[in-house]
């Protein structure tokens, strides 16, 4: 290492003295402004964590469904996953070093995780639409550079893309080729074989409008475009020629405030989905003919991809096992439709889909989503091999294009992330093939009526919780207070935690009408801001 050059490189991205960012659930995330250093820094890790793992690593700039004027940094895993936890240390460790004390941190890291500085290291950097991104993504590349690491710099793609360069890369293109026109190939392939077999061609089943928040996915969705135009037409709004990024639309606008994105044109039950910043999210919505909105959320796509996934097994009858793994988050009525009618068995984890997926290996098939639409099916090796054996090997016809189907479904996941791309695609490719109006597939349960709500207090950090984050341990007598007020209402719920993401503390509510939850979360909130050291307004 030449820590000479690293220093007089680190001298034009200084970090802002005391500046203390954490690497979170996401990655890290603040005011753009604050992140030119932390960029250069992270070009400096991906090369000693490539050179540890003796693989590509990603780089994502992106601050997702966060504000425009906000940014945020993520390292990409071998397999496409979140960074691992002891990684994620040396991130914050790196981050938060003073200027003169840097050289001295990486070198430590370097130590410590006993990477061989002689070992080749490549860097793959993508990002996303933000007027900040391409300045910052270059301070990456200046970091990678300082360190003689080897990179490709993918420009401007989707998060769940630079996920799928990552993987590609990582399998010698097994998985697939690590180039856009590979991605949109190989999405587009499963799903014209998997969507060619339906009666159903008319119109209505295969249009969909789809909000784009402003963000990455507009100019994704329109190069897929035509590679399934055949299939499926899609109407993008909120495409980034006018509005401002995840401004009063995308797919965390829509499932925070259970309204309508501004910008689409929405017409009695048409099938609309919102996609966030850098599309790794999705949720559908429509208006009923009364003007009414519904939303179908995470847990509605996963119940409906569980259902038909169960039927797809039982059809070819391999004793393949699947599994659902959700978050606290998950609306209860989703739940209990999946463990009571469905009889999937369900499982809570803690929030952030490094937990989700990090369960879902357990199972053959496993099927995560966060409430928020942040989700995908994974295959384990071995099932995947078996239903590819399958479909060779059959000879009934009707067991044969069940496995034929499933080996789709396989292609069509994007098993390093979710992805909303990828996710559109197997949701409307059901819809088609299942002949299911988005009024028929909402009807499948009822949600709880809930609410979310957010609380300002000093130290998030004062709050600890247990069991996948349902109940608080610290401070004393807060869960306590939650119970009480929770008696007070009927088929209700609710829990406190600290966010991953913004200095905030997220509350949680659900109850027998929108008024009880609504009325529950802002007692519950008040609890927080009384035990837990609330600042600024009372709630
Ligand atoms: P935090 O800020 O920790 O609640 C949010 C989402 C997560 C996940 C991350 C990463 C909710 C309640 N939380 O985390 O599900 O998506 O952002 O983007 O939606
Ligand atoms: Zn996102």
């Amino acid at each position: 290492m030449d820590l000479d050059a690293i220093t007089e490189y680190s001298a034009l991205h200084p970090k802002p003295s005391g500046l203390i960012l954490q690497y979170g659930t996401a990655g890290f995330r603040t005011k753009a402004e604050h992140l030119d250093h932390v960029m250069f820094r992270m070009g400096l890790l991906a090369v000693l964590r490539s050179k540890q793992t003796k693989s590509t690593i990603g780089v994502m700039v992106t601050a997702s469904h966060n504000p425009e004027e906000d940014n945020g940094v993520k390292l990409v895993d071998p397999l496409g996953e979140m960074l691992a936890p002891s990684w994620e240390e040396h991130a914050t460790c790196l981050a938060n070093a003073e200027e003169q004390d840097m050289p001295r941190v990486l070198m430590d890291i370097s130590v410590k995780a006993a990477v061989n500085l002689q070992q080749d290291a490549f860097i793959v950097i993508g990002r996303d639409t933000r007027p900040t991104s391409e300045k910052l993504s270059q301070s990456v590349i200046d970091g990678v550079t300082v360190l003689e690491g080897q990179f490709h710099d993918y420009g401007l793609v989707t998060t769940p893309q630079l996920h799928y360069m990552v993987y590609c890369r990582n399998t010698s293109g097994q998985y697939g080729e690590a180039t856009l026109e590979g991605y949109y190939q190989k999405l587009s392939k499963a799903f014209m074989e998997l969507t060619k077999q339906t009666l159903c061609s008319e119109d209505e089943y295969r249009s969909l409008k789809v909000d784009c928040a402003n963000g990455i996915g507009a100019l994704k969705l329109k190069e897929m475009e035509h590679y399934v135009s055949q299939g499926l037409s899609v109407q993008l709004f909120n495409d980034g020629t006018k509005g401002k990024l995840n401004h009063l639309c995308g797919a965390d606008f829509v499932k925070s405030h259970q309204k309508p994105p501004q910008g689409m044109e929405m017409k009695s039950n048409e099938r609309c989905c919102s996609f966030d910043g850098d599309a790794d999210r999705i949720v559908y919505h429509y208006l009923d003919v009364d003007g009414h909105f519904h939303l179908i959320d995470g847990d509605k796509i996963a119940t409906l991809i569980s259902s038909f996934l169960k039927e797809l097994l039982l059809e070819i009858g391999e004793s393949l096992n699947i599994g659902v793994v959700q978050t606290a988050y998950a609306n209860g009525s989703s739940t209990r439709y999946l463990e009571e009618v469905m009889k999937v068995p369900v499982y809570c984890t803690k929030t952030g889909v490094k937990h989700l997926h990090h369960k879902a290996q357990e199972f053959d098939i496993g099927v995560y989503f966060e409430a928020n639409g942040h989700g995908t099916v994974l295959f384990s090796k071995a099932a995947e091999t078996k239903i590819r054996q399958l479909t060779k090997e059959l000879e009934d016809e009707k067991r044969k294009a069940a496995a034929k189907m499933l080996e789709n479904v396989i292609d069509l996941f994007n098993q390093a992330a979710g992805d909303a791309i990828s996710d559109m695609l197997v949701i409307e490719a059901i819809l088609t093939l299942k002949d299911l109006t988005i009024q028929q597939w909402d009807a499948l349960y009822m949600d709880l009526p809930n609410r979310q709500l957010k609380v300002k207090v000093a130290d998030r950090q004062v709050i600890s919780t247990t069991d996948a984050e349902r109940q608080v341990v610290t401070p004393p007598g807060l869960q306590e207070a939650i119970n009480d007020l929770v008696k007070k209402y009927k088929l209700s719920r609710a829990f406190v935690r600290p966010s991953g993401t913004e200095d905030v503390v997220r509350v949680y509510a659900e109850a027998d009408s929108q008024e009880n939850a609504d009325s529950l979360a802002r007692a519950v909130s008040l609890a927080v801001f009384q035990l837990a050291g609330g600042v600024g307004e009372t709630p």
